[in-house]
């Protein structure tokens, strides 16, 4: 089924899949994920029923940052394959009726990529200014701590300044030190973007998932942050959603995707950002994005930091998720998701992933899916793929992980409760191989995987989800086909209810004289939810986790039960 729709608001009633490539599906057994991989299991998203494919990085890296760190925008990795691959993956979606976006990383590429190289060769080279270098702090010697420019905390821990010895300055990186940020100051820098990703749509691609984008204008003189904890300053406030962000955004939308003949979806990735700057970042009107990825609601359980645990309030997390749907019914579009390859997997922070694994997994899948906004699905969420039981440092992958572990015990934290945060949130527990089957490597590799596989994988693997009917698997089709053929879904206004209720998640969709009621019990034992359920009990069941195709609804709902009812005024 080609794609035939040219109405330009298709990707309202969209469902889009997230891909992972390290970790999705390995073709010539070396342990990696590749593109022929995927080519291999796109069958399993077309019976899914999702719309667009989110490819994250597969371009030449270093692989510092699994490929978050670019060498060579327009050109593929050998782990990953080669153009003529993604040529035959763009060929084979558009055949399925799905589209691609690819991944936008622009905020910095690789310090081995030819504009930096260029600019780290000398002080007066044309690319000087394609990079954000600057000299030691006033008084200070280069290389000596406190020297750095801004006294900025890295993401990925440690200062956001490296120095070079050969030029005597310091460049900036908000991530790793092989991760240096661009400079979008020169319009130079992004005319040779705006190009790139001309390129890249003019090669079929449909549109792009823009990593950490609200971050590319920083403020005027660089000032120094508040410091924290590690010593180091926060200097988020002088580059998150800085001062030419939406400039620069307009200008990307003007040079790239205006008078293209067919419409390119675009997702910023903005940690940061708030309702207001969400309202202004995707009003059709200003043409920036059409959704951003915000973060609030991936901040309820934890404090100061994403290392400092706190236990999951319900009430907290449905204040975040109202708030956003509030905030953007009139203008502007969410976008929806609780898991990605930078997050745990959601069945094992949100819900239950021991006896209540399955019942959890799609109560979260009808709770995200119902709300108004573009979803998105994770590989493995399908599934209701679990965290990992990692074990020492030595189990983990990850940079931002290891990085947080060697600072935090060289600040004197205890090496256990610092594992014990990276074993419930690192990035590793969403980057384990996703599990095809209940063989060895779960079908995802002949050889050894990068990754161990998740030792769950016989129980919890896509051949026997997709063989029982009332799988992870086949509730996410249902979700996915709600949205494509019940409009209310896509469109209907949104109503949270019981807001302060600490287990029941419950709200209402409607639209001219339809209305839908959602109702999930966060919890494992059964509730009667306080709320006057008198015109609901004949309501047509749309969805229910616990007993599809049951009949009516009693006034209760069974442990981590959800239910999606519908009536007409
Ligand atoms: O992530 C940016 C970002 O916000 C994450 O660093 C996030 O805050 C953190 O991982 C949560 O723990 C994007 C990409 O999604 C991520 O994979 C990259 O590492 C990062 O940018 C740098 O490109």
């Amino acid at each position: 089924m080609a794609i035939t729709s040219t109405d330009e608001d298709w990707w309202r009633t969209a469902v889009v899949y997230q891909v992972y490539p390290r970790s999705f599906a390995d073709s010539d057994g070396d342990g990696i994920g590749d593109l022929r991989g995927l080519i291999d299991r796109l069958d399993h998203l077309a019976l899914l029923g999702v719309d667009v494919v989110w490819l994250s990085p597969v371009y030449r890296s270093p692989q510092d940052d699994n490929g978050y760190d670019i060498s060579d925008y327009q050109d593929i990795d050998p782990t990953f394959g080669t153009l003529a691959d993604i040529d035959d993956l763009v060929a084979a979606l558009h055949e399925r009726g799905m589209r691609l976006m690819m991944d936008l990383v622009v905020n910095h590429t690789s310090d081995e990529h030819p504009w930096f190289v260029e600019s780290r060769s000398s002080t007066d080279n044309p690319k000087r200014d394609w990079y954000w270098w600057r000299p030691p702090r006033e008084g200070m010697a280069g290389g000596m701590p406190g020297a750095e420019p801004t006294n900025w905390e890295s993401f990925f821990s440690g200062p956001a300044w490296e120095y070079d010895e050969a030029s005597g300055e310091y460049f900036l990186h908000l991530f790793s030190r092989k991760q240096p940020d661009l400079n979008w100051e020169n319009p130079e820098v992004r005319q040779a973007v705006h190009a790139m990703m001309r390129w890249w749509l003019d090669r079929g691609v449909d549109g792009f998932r823009m990593d950490v984008i609200n971050l590319i204008s920083k403020a005027p003189g660089l000032p120094d942050g508040v410091v924290q904890a590690s010593g180091l300053g926060d200097g988020t406030p002088h580059f998150m959603n800085g001062p030419r962000i939406h400039e620069f955004l307009a200008e990307m939308n003007r040079e790239v995707f205006q008078g293209r003949d067919s419409k390119v979806l675009t997702v910023g990735e903005m940690p940061g950002a708030t309702i207001d700057d969400a309202v202004l970042y995707t009003d059709p009107e200003r043409a920036e994005v059409d959704m951003v990825f915000t973060f609030e609601h991936m901040d309820v359980d934890h404090a100061q930091t994403k290392w400092d645990l706190v236990p999951l309030r319900l009430p907290a997390l449905k204040a975040v998720l109202g708030r956003w749907q509030a905030g953007l019914a009139d203008v502007g579009w969410n976008s929806l998701y609780w898991n990605n390859h930078d997050q745990a997997r959601a069945v094992s922070r949100f819900g239950d992933d021991g006896a209540w694994r399955v019942r959890s997994a799609t109560l979260l899948g009808t709770v995200l899916h119902l709300h108004r906004g573009t979803p998105y699905v994770y590989q493995g969420e399908e599934l209701g793929m679990t965290n990992h039981p990692f074990g020492g440092i030595d189990t983990f992958r990850d940079i931002e992980s290891l990085n947080h572990h060697a600072q935090a015990v060289g600040l004197g934290a205890d090496p256990e409760h610092v594992l014990s945060s990276l074993r419930s949130r690192g990035r590793d527990n969403a980057r384990t191989p996703v599990q095809w089957d209940d063989s060895p490597h779960a079908g995802f590799t002949t050889g050894e995987p990068w990754l161990p596989v998740n030792p769950n994988h016989d129980e919890v693997n896509a051949a026997a989800a997709i063989a029982d009917e009332h799988s992870v698997f086949h509730h996410y089709r249902r979700l996915i086909e709600l949205r494509h053929t019940v409009p209310v879904v896509a469109h209907g206004d949104f109503t949270m209810l019981l807001p302060d209720d600490e287990v029941v998640y419950a709200f209402t969709r409607s639209l001219d004289d339809v209305e839908l009621l959602v109702l999930a019990n966060f919890s494992g034992r059964a509730v009667q939810p306080d709320l006057d359920v008198t015109g609901w009990t004949d309501a047509e069941v749309l969805l229910d986790n616990v007993a599809p195709g049951s009949a009516a609804f009693t006034g209760r709902l069974e442990p981590w039960q959800a239910l999606v009812l519908r009536r007409s005024q």
